[in-house]
């Protein structure tokens, strides 16, 4: 229930309190893609917490007679960004109303290239969301709630509540995972096979523009889509099995479910009304090498995709150095400026 997330606590009254997390991005397995409600998933997902990719974010926050901020992107203040942190503040305000004392100063910065079409929604979200938490922190006394965190950082972005922990992690309500909820994110690493603990993922920078369709449009086209409701049920059923495949170490399952839930997710995109289509002629070319090399090689290697044109490379991390060799010799070309970006598997928000 939301209102567990109630603060009811009696607090202190700080006139500056100040936090800095830092919070990485996600990639989905099994892809979010459709919502209903406040935020809340039309089916449940699952990701891999990344590592390097990250958002720092550090909040100031001064006793105010209303609520008011401002933001800065590397120390320059971004005013585009405010809608968002805006209606982020406004849904949030019901469950943390201290904040309604106070003026934020919130300074971010991204450890990956700005507009490098990897979205930060994610990170910026989580980084912010877990400032709020430590500060609530601050005020009551009590121990950060990571759970509340996810919470909130959901309300700013869906997909930002599965970047607090690591390094897998559950959204959305599924019968077949104890404790999931359409709320928050929950930590399942536990049930992660050692061979998936190394697990790397090299994006490949395809397109770096503004994506044509926002991704909160492209959840939007889901309400009428005409194969909705078989996609939703899917959903659950890819969740179940791809739980088993990360819990058994079974790669070639895996990379299945996988690849399928990437172009699925696209197929979604192609079939609804308006239709778009986020891929590139390079990213084809690029899924078409992956899979040859694959055959002739037997290195476990997949793709998946986000909603964009960029190609993230799945794969163990004794293949390391075959993949970079792969990437070099014949992905790299099909890049903007022959950029990529080497990641791995992270454990989430930290305080810094
Ligand atoms: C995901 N994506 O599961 C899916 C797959 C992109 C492709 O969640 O409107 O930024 O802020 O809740 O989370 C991207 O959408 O959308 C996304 P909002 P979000 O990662």
């Amino acid at each position: 229930m939301e209102t567990e997330f109630v603060l009811r606590t009696s607090h202190k009254n700080l006139e500056h309190i100040t936090a800095t997390w830092q919070a990485p991005s996600n990639i989905a397995l099994v892809k979010y893609w459709g919502k209903h409600g406040v935020q809340l998933p039309a089916n449940p997902s699952i990701s891999f917490t990344l590592n390097n990719c990250k958002t720092i974010t550090k909040v100031t926050a001064k006793k105010a007679a209303a609520l008011d901020f401002e933001i800065l992107l590397d120390g320059v203040a971004k005013s585009s960004f405010a809608p968002k942190i805006k209606s982020y503040f406004n849904r949030i305000k019901e469950y943390s109303p201290w904040i309604n004392n106070y003026h934020f100063t919130i300074e971010t910065t991204n450890t990956f290239p700005h507009s490098s079409g990897i979205a930060s929604s994610a990170s910026s979200m989580a980084a912010l969301s877990s400032c709020l938490m430590d500060m609530e922190g601050q005020l009551t006394g009590q121990k950060m709630a990571m759970k509340k965190a996810s919470f909130l950082a959901r309300l700013g972005s869906g997909s930002a509540c599965r970047s607090l922990e690591g390094k897998l992690v559950v959204w959305g309500n599924h019968d077949d995972t104890p404790g999931s909820s359409d709320l928050y994110g929950i930590d399942v690493s536990g049930d992660l096979h050692p061979v998936f603990q190394d697990y790397q993922d090299t994006i490949l920078l395809v397109d770096k523009g503004e994506k044509t369709v926002s991704s909160t449009v492209g959840h939007e086209l889901m309400n009428e889509h005409a194969f909705a409701k078989a996609r939703f049920h899917q959903a659950h059923s890819n969740l179940t099995k791809i739980k088993n495949c990360l819990k058994e170490g079974d790669v070639e399952g895996f990379i299945k479910i996988t690849e399928s839930e990437a172009l699925t997710l696209h197929a979604m995109m192609m079939t609804s009304h308006p239709y778009f289509i986020l891929m590139k002629p390079n990213t084809l070319s690029i899924i078409d090498e992956i899979w040859k090399y694959r055959k002739e090689t037997s290195v476990p290697v997949c793709f998946t995709l986000d909603a964009g044109a960029n190609v993230h490379m799945l794969y163990p991390a004794d293949h390391k150095e075959s993949v970079d060799d792969l990437i070099k010799s014949k992905l790299a070309r099909y890049c903007q400026n022959e950029q990529y970006i080497c990641d791995q598997l992270g454990s989430g928000a930290t305080t810094v």
